[in-house]
């Protein structure tokens, strides 16, 4: 397993939190996905065997949101 924080723009209450956190751990390779929306982050934890950055970062996006 493998950690990142990916920084998450966007977000403005707890429903945008959820959101994110669900798009993350609906991704095959993902264990864990804890998104804070003070620190406009999200720390995953990936197999990089089965999921990528950009992955990550592409189901982020694609949720309506920005991901650095
Ligand atoms: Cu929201």
């Amino acid at each position: 397993m493998e950690n990142t924080t990916i920084k998450v723009g966007g977000m403005s209450c707890g429903g945008c939190v959820k959101s994110v956190t669900g798009v993350l751990q609906g991704l095959p390779g993902v264990a864990k996905a804890e998104v804070s929306l003070e620190r406009g982050e999200a720390r995953v934890e990936f197999d990089p065997a089965q999921v990528g950055l950009e992955a990550l970062r592409g189901a982020i996006t694609d949720a309506g949101f920005e991901a650095g």
